[in-house]
């Protein structure tokens, strides 16, 4: 698993490999520079993988060759209008002649764009696509990993080791591994990491560490990759031994200025900070009175000089306020649109609760029209089974980027927001919480680099199906065989349907256990917490089961554009898979298959725990056909799965049975 989709194994189908060697005589790169010696090694990796022998490097060029280049090389000079055009690090595959040569031509107006153009081409080669013309542009322009990493190295909600990032060995050692996360970002487009933890050590911000820090851009730099961090509002005050961190406070505003320009000195260009402020504990400005605008400015101004954005997030929530905490982002952020300097992005979970199998989109999107937003996804499966339960996320990225806000009329969805169509933004992107750490694997689950492939592929392109996504990735990881992908991508896009089943079905949300957020737990009350309690989201009585945030209830819905609200107000009306989000509903409300709540529940989880014993017969199919490792472990992994879908049923039909008062309908065993 380790060379997560660069494998470059060779290609199977001779046919296919024989077409792309007639087109492929040589290679030659014409730039110069780190960057172009980064496609020369990639390169040199891959074309003996895929054709089994080396391709010539054709340096003065022959017949059927590959030109890989920038736009200002004067032999790719003639292709500079067919890129010119292009968003920033978009590039084209082109068929043409060069000094009379047949040629396929590879060209970006930038270095960056150039490699992203290789990789493109190196996965029609490992996707046996043919070799067409292509023009791709990113559609958003910071293309983020947030990395939840401390600087002990353990990874706050990470499920596949400890963290990348050895610490104690840099700066001087490199471990190549640092090299090869770039590569695989680079290869679907993410152009950021974001190395520290949200909930941030001002550490990180000293002399000691941006050292470190340094030696890791100067690894990322070539692949296009800048590297941000978080930064910890208090740290005035831990750093500066100043009495306060007050972002209206002269003193302070100076220390920051102060830091900033420190750290360009170390990373000239350095991306920027990731800010959870006022959250979970967090210092932020509103310790001293002001708002979340005030905070993110004073670190946007100190930042514009050198061309850095600040990335302030929107997870904020108060368990002292007796508000639906869904609805306290939204509350805080709304009224502060506007306020933020242009290089301020406000970054929102996809949803306003937190990682749940499901959820709706967050209302912030579509209604902070002045304002950049920056959606935020997990990667890492904090309530998702984590690393244990296979559970491929494509379809929930998907979910949230086309639902539609209805921000400026129907067709207005959060892809849309997000991409800066909607409301003229440049400054665009998507932020995805890492899954990787220093398993062999990175990600922990051998079928989890998905995941991670798929958040860079979508925030390259959201229009691209999770099916594609899929389809490309197993080809490229697990194997070329028609039938054998066709399995995998059937077993992948069924997860998240089928851990929505079992785990949370119909709009239920955070049952999980208490804290690690993993197996069941829907009985926990926490006498401090309302908010930490699972009790407070299902609300399960004698009556019925759900939240009613309808207009009735605590009116989260009220947060929505008018039509949305019509969409699920209305009990009858409303999505059955959001059902128990928006309302709390009779347990013998005829759901639309004809059964009571109460029997649907019970059905639907235990379709959840079927769909997993499908998923375990597929993987059965595959034995001998994927490497005989990996079918072992993903059995083991699988039948985990099963004990604990099997877990989930049980654990919540018995609790919430005793509100319902009902059987189990037939077909529902008792649990054992
Ligand atoms: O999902 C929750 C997690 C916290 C996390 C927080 C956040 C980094 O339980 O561990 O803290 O969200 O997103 O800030």
């Amino acid at each position: 698993g380790y060379e997560l989709w660069l494998k470059y194994t060779r290609i199977a189908d001779p046919t296919v490999a024989a077409t792309y060697r007639r087109q492929l005589q040589g290679w030659r790169v014409v730039s110069e520079g780190a960057t172009a010696e980064v496609v020369r090694t990639e390169l040199r990796r891959a074309l003996p993988g895929l054709f089994g022998k080396a391709i010539p490097e054709a340096a003065g060029g022959v017949n059927h060759q590959l030109v890989i280049g920038t736009s200002q090389s004067p032999l790719l000079a003639s292709l500079h209008n067919k890129v010119a055009g292009l968003a920033a690090d978009g590039f084209v595959i082109t068929h043409t002649r060069i000094q009379g040569k047949e040629s396929i031509a590879i060209v970006s107006a930038t270095e960056t764009g150039m490699l992203y153009g290789v990789f493109h081409f190196l996965r029609l080669l490992q996707t046996g696509q043919p070799l067409a013309e292509v023009s791709s542009a990113p559609k958003t322009k910071v293309r983020i990993l947030n990395h939840w990493d401390n600087l002990d190295r353990t990874v706050e909600r990470g499920y596949a080791g400890f963290s990348l990032w050895d610490w104690h060995k840099l700066p001087d050692y490199l471990d190549p591994r640092y090299t090869d996360y770039a590569r695989a970002n680079a290869s679907i487009g993410i152009n950021g990491a974001v190395l520290t933890n949200v909930n941030a050590n001002a550490l990180v911000l000293t002399p000691m560490y941006l050292e470190k820090v340094r030696a890791l851009a100067d690894v990322f730099r070539p692949y296009g990759i800048k590297v941000y961090l978080t930064a910890r509002f208090s740290a005035p005050i831990e750093l500066g031994n100043l009495p306060t961190a007050d972002p209206l406070n002269k003193e302070v505003r100076t220390w920051w200025q102060d830091k900033i320009r420190e750290i360009y000195t170390y990373i000239p260009d350095f991306g920027g900070f990731t800010v959870k402020a006022n959250s979970e504990g967090q210092p932020g400005p509103q310790n001293y009175g002001r708002t979340h605008a005030d905070g993110a400015n004073m670190l946007a101004e100190a930042l514009q000089p050198y061309h850095g954005i600040v990335m302030w997030r929107a997870f904020v929530y108060d368990h002292q306020v007796p508000e639906d905490r869904t609805r306290q982002a939204y509350n805080e952020f709304k009224p502060l649109d506007g306020k933020f300097l242009p290089n301020v992005m406000v970054q929102v979970k996809n949803g306003p609760l937190d990682f749940q199998p499901r959820e709706p989109f967050h209302p912030l999107f579509g209604a902070m029209p002045s304002t950049a937003l920056l959606p935020e996804f997990q990667l890492t499966q904090e309530y998702l089974g984590f690393a244990t339960h296979l559970f491929y996320q494509a379809p929930l990225f998907k979910e949230c980027l086309d639902a539609d806000t209805y921000a400026r009329g129907k067709g207005s969805p959060v892809s849309n927001v997000i991409d800066g169509t909607l409301d003229q933004h440049t400054l665009t992107g998507m932020a995805g919480v890492a899954n990787i750490g220093n398993d062999r694997n990175w990600c922990g689950h051998p079928l989890a680099q998905a995941n991670w492939y798929a958040f860079g592929r979508l925030a390259w392109d959201h229009q691209l199906s999770p099916s594609t996504v899929a389809d490309e990735w197993i080809r490229m990881t697990l194997h070329q065989d028609a039938a054998v992908v066709q399995t995998i991508r059937a077993m992948l896009l069924a997860t998240r349907e089928t851990t929505v089943r079992y785990m949370t079905p119909l709009g239920l949300h955070h049952i999980m256990g208490w804290n690690h957020h993993y197996g069941p737990a829907p009985w926990i009350k926490d006498k401090e917490r309302a908010d930490w309690t699972s009790v407070y989201y299902h609300r399960a009585d004698a009556q019925g089961i759900g939240f009613d945030r309808s207009s009735r209830g605590s009116n989260a819905l009220g947060q929505y554009h008018p039509p949305v609200q019509a969409l699920y107000n209305d009990l009858q009306q409303c999505p059955e898979s959001y059902l128990l989000w928006f309302h709390h509903v009779p347990w013998n409300h005829t759901m639309r298959s004809g059964r009571t709540l109460w029997n649907e529940l019970c059905y639907t989880y235990q379709q959840g725990v079927d769909s997993v014993a499908s998923m375990q017969t597929q993987w059965k199919t595959l034995h001998g056909k994927v490497d005989g490792a990996l079918h072992t472990q993903v059995t083991s992994l699988l039948a985990i799965q099963y004990q604990e879908a099997t877990w989930w049923r049980d654990a919540c039909l018995l609790y919430f049975q005793q509100f319902s008062k009902q059987p189990l309908p037939t077909g529902v065993p008792k649990p054992a």
